[in-house]
């Protein structure tokens, strides 16, 4: 491992757990994703630049003065173009796959297949049907409701017609859908079997992303960058909606709740189990368990005070808006956590797991669980999870945390102390009830500027940025400025983490956003969940937009990954972008080396979308540049 410099914790994090547990890692000789990120210096920069291209066996090449194109005769905005539209592929498969897994259990509770997993919100059901347009009756019989919306679902990843997807026919605004449809010709060079930019199947687009991109088929980046945004899209308003979706469904709705963020949740007295990853349907099954009797009372037995869940990233997002439990850190502090030597079991469901963590855990006694059959990890112990059996699977795992208890070493523990509460659960449904269920008093708001416009912050964190600060730093100065926001992700363990996310957190806003927070009794900055829950945050825009009678794109609206590094968040940017709204990016996307495909991301998309990306550096530099692109279009709505 390489030796970090002691002195340079405070540079490497703002958040002091994770500064305390660099100092662990360090006396370790514990290697972490900052000593990795430091051996990668410099940054490869024709890979930086987008210019590498290893799509067939010619090369790899890569683009420079002397050789202009690669052996095939592909240019700097072929391979840009290509190398993008895999990554935001890739990053939509990932959420499309989330969503995939929710639809197919809802299908197996309607056919009786299933006895693991109930419907927890009927309600919620009956109105996505409703959204649907299917023809049912208000009393039809609710496993017919679940049978009838799992179908469709299934069908947005398998239907053969050129359609819009059905769930973003159902939730889009209406006037973003047409503009999607009539992009055909404009500037993207498209069939006309293609209904413009309209994603037709999920599964499909991102087949045709990895066909398109194969070696000497779509050369013309205007065409594959159309298709990424169908992708993203397909992604967006598929995918991603869909799991958001049909978790409410079976896991609840969330509503407004109160948790608590950072490694001090790790308690020296329980067995302590964190859930990591991604789909957090075995997860629900795990916490539902650990509060069972028996496994305290076993627990008890090995000297334990009994089972103590908690979680990080995006697993965690979803089940502390649901569940309450609490979150030991966003993504950079896995490694941390098993190193305050306190961790019995780390289970993992898919992405965002470092491959790290097998070798990692043979350092201390923490048993290092993997569950799906899509994420292997070396040195890790193989627990295959079955839905269908999910009770068995959650008590075998939180056994076997409980036996691992006694194989602790008591010197070798180290728990910050740091723990901060936060206040989460903003589900759509949640904002609607706070609203009354019209979004007048939220507009009213925006038309008399105590609210300027609203920033959908989203995004993981990276080494090459010190942790969570970007996330930190521009919600708190977006806040100072009237400013609305909400968002998901590790940006909100971030956010929960650095007491954002509390009712004291009023006072720093700016007297308007103070003023409306206060008699909504919430914090300015609100917990929308995960990443794939980045789908309530357009559900909200077309909300607002439909009752206006408006285009997503005339809103006062912005996103910001202001510490990204995940394909996911390339893919969430560019539905953004494509559903009307900018979207800030820190650091850059790896497109440099084509000033053509630049010129479209971050300047003529703005014509025919609204939406573009900007990328800046400095928060306060970020933030001026978002409040600008607000003010412009308070100034077109004429407010
Ligand atoms: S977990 S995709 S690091 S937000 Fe969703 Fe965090 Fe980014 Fe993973």
């Amino acid at each position: 491992m390489t030796e970090l410099n002691s002195k340079n914790y405070f540079e490497l994090s703002i958040d002091p757990a994770t500064q305390q547990m660099l100092a662990v890692a360090e006396a370790n000789k514990h290697e972490t994703v900052w000593d990795r990120n430091k051996l990668q210096q410099p940054h490869c920069k024709l890979g930086l630049a987008g210019i590498c291209c290893k799509i067939c066996n010619m090369g790899p090449c890569r683009i420079s003065p002397k050789s202009p194109t690669g052996t095939c005769g592909a240019n700097s905005d072929i391979i840009v173009a290509r190398n993008l539209a895999r990554a935001i592929a890739a990053g939509a498969a990932a959420h499309s796959d989330h969503g995939r897994v929710l639809a197919l259990i809802l299908k197996e509770i309607a056919e009786g297949k299933n006895h693991s997993y109930t419907i927890r919100d009927e309600k919620k059901l009956r109105a996505i049907a409703k959204k649907l347009k299917l023809n049912l009756n208000d009393n039809e019989e609710i496993l017919k409701v679940a049978e009838l919306v799992s179908e469709v679902a299934l069908r947005d990843f398998s239907k053969q017609d050129n359609e819009a997807l059905s769930f973003l026919a159902a939730y889009a605004a209406k006037k973003r859908l047409a503009t999607w449809k009539s992009v055909e010709e404009q500037l993207f060079r498209l069939t006309s079997k293609t209904m413009g930019l309209v994603p037709r199947n999920i599964d499909r687009e991102v087949v045709d992303i990895m066909h398109r991109t194969n070696m000497g088929v779509d050369s013309d980046p205007l065409s594959l960058l159309a298709q990424a945004i169908r992708v993203a899209l397909a992604d967006g308003w598929g995918g991603s909606l869909i799991a958001s979706e049909l978790q409410d469904v079976l896991f609840g709705t969330p509503s407004i709740n109160t948790i608590v963020s950072n490694l001090g949740v790790i308690d020296k007295d329980y067995v302590n189990i964190v859930v990591h990853g991604h789909e957090a349907v075995l997860s629900e099954k795990i916490v539902e368990v650990a509060s069972s009797k028996e496994l305290n009372d076993l627990a008890k037995s090995y000297g334990a005070k009994g089972v103590n869940i908690i979680g990080m990233c995006c697993t965690c997002n979803e089940l502390l808006m649901r569940k309450g439990v609490p979150v030991a850190g966003n993504v950079m502090q896995q490694e941390l956590a098993i190193m305050t030597g306190a961790v019995e079991l780390i289970v993992v469901d898919v992405q965002c797991i470092y491959p790290s963590l097998g070798k990692l855990s043979e350092c201390y006694h923490t048993k290092f669980v993997t569950t799906s059959e899509q994420a292997a990890f070396p040195k890790a112990i193989h627990i295959q999870f079955d839905e269908n059996h999910a009770d068995e699977t959650a008590k075998r795992i939180i056994r076997m945390a409980i036996e691992a208890f006694p194989n602790r070493t008591d010197s070798r523990i180290n728990i910050p102390s740091h723990k901060t509460e936060a206040i989460v659960g903003f589900s759509v449904e949640e904002v609607k009830r706070l609203l009354g269920d019209t979004p007048e008093p939220l507009i009213n708001a925006i038309v008399s500027g105590k609210i300027k416009g609203i920033v959908g912050m989203v995004g993981c964190n990276n080494p090459k940025i010190k942790h969570d600060h970007h996330h930190v730093s521009i919600a708190r100065e977006l806040i100072k400025r009237d400013i609305l926001v909400i968002g998901t992700g590790c940006w909100a363990i971030a956010a929960a983490k650095a007491e954002l996310m509390q009712l004291s957190t009023q006072e720093i806003a700016g007297p308007g956003l103070r003023e409306v927070s206060q008699a909504l009794g919430i914090p300015p900055v609100l917990h929308m969940g995960s990443c794939v829950d980045c789908s309530r945050m357009l559900s909200l825009a077309s909300w607002i937009a439909d009752f206006m009678n408006a285009d997503i794109s005339a809103l006062p609206l912005v996103g910001s990954a202001p510490e990204w590094m995940s394909e996911k968040a390339q893919t969430i940017g560019t539905y953004f972008i494509s559903s009307g709204i900018p979207v800030h990016l820190c650091p850059d996307l790896q497109i440099s080396g084509s000033p053509t495909v630049q010129q479209i991301l971050f300047s003529d998309i703005k014509n025919l979308l609204g939406g573009f990306f900007f990328t800046e550096f400095d928060p306060v530099k970020a933030v001026d540049q978002i409040e600008a692109i607000i003010l412009e279009r308070r100034k077109l709505l004429g407010i």
